[in-house]
């Protein structure tokens, strides 16, 4: 077992300003609420299993000129510290891990737009934020509640897909999330990355980011970067597929972190009824603001 992680079970969720999180985040709360990054760090955020580590990897790449071998340094998790993780999932918290490294650093989290540090937007660090359609998300969010050992158990899909809609999954409402975000993009100066649109042209979003990291590099390192961030070179990569994590975090022989990787899964796991029930919740739930979500492509 790798020495950096403890051993954990299933836990608690516990609401942080009416969003429900991870009991053993919502306890060292305010010390993340403090952090106050350096104006070069970038912020990587997503409602989880939206394609944050995909994201991730394509932005160290993009950062070190598509050097496979110095993305392969160390973990994701290492490279880019989970701002509000705390040490009992794994030996270090974000934070702490924060702490030994120096800026310019790049740092995930899945908080929503309301519980980000008010420090990176007081020094107007860039931030992207990757959103993928509802009913992958939440089909991707099933498997991997399965899988992780230290969630709460997500029980069976017709129920899971009820919590979901009302926003009792960790890290509450994902409407609220993609919206919040959505919001306060052109004010914050937020790159909002929509998965679909990286299945659909890897090659367009790498170089979005690119720019908005203020980067300019060679189309063949950026051909390189697209390779390297396939699914199938992900799955592989041992940095960065979660197979660093004990069974005890991360059973992956339940079901793998990098599973499928596909636009429109979700058509393989709802009923037509499940569908139609939550399509018109959506509408309900999205009808003040249009984001370009696409479900198939
Ligand atoms: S987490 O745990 O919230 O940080 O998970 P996250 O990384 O946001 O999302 C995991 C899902 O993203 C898929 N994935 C990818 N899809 C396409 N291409 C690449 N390179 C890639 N890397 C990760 C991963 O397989 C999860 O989605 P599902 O649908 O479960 O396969």
């Amino acid at each position: 077992m790798p020495d950096d992680q403890i051993v954990s079970s299933r836990r608690l969720l516990v609401p942080v300003k009416g969003i429900p999180l991870p009991d053993h985040i919502a306890e060292g709360f305010d010390a993340v609420s403090a952090f106050c990054p350096h104006p070069s760090d970038v912020l990587i955020s997503s409602y989880p299993k939206s394609g944050t580590t995909w994201t991730q990897e394509i932005v160290d790449l993009l950062l070190h000129n598509g050097d496979a071998e110095r993305c392969r340094r160390a973990s994701i998790i290492k490279r880019h510290p989970f701002l509000e993780v705390s040490s009992h999932l794994f030996k270090e918290s974000g934070l702490a891990l924060l702490k030994e490294m120096d800026p310019p650093r790049v740092i995930k989290t899945h908080l929503p737009f309301q519980l980000v540090p008010d420090g990176f937007w007081e020094n107007k660090c860039k931030t992207i934020y990757v959103a993928r359609n509802a009913k992958d998300t939440v089909v991707s969010y099933h498997y991997f509640h399965q899988m992780n050992q230290t969630s709460p158990a997500p029980g069976p899909w017709e129920g899971y897909i009820q919590k979901f809609m009302r926003g009792q999954l960790g890290y509450g409402s994902w409407y609220d999330h993609v919206k919040g975000y959505w919001e306060e993009r052109e004010k914050k100066n937020i790159l909002y990355v929509f998965y679909e649109d990286m299945k659909e042209n890897p090659r367009r979003e790498v170089e979005r980011l690119m720019k908005y990291l203020d980067l300019s590099l060679s189309d063949d390192v950026i051909s390189r970067i697209v390779e390297l961030t396939a699914f199938m070179t992900m799955k592989e990569n041992p940095m960065v597929n979660y197979t660093f994590l004990p069974k005890t975090v991360f059973d992956q022989s339940i079901s793998s972190f990098m599973r499928k990787g596909d636009v429109g899964d979700w058509k393989n796991h709802f009923t037509p009824e499940q569908s139609a029930e939550f399509d018109e919740d959506y509408k309900k739930k999205m009808k003040q603001v249009h984001i370009p979500f696409r479900t198939q492509l």
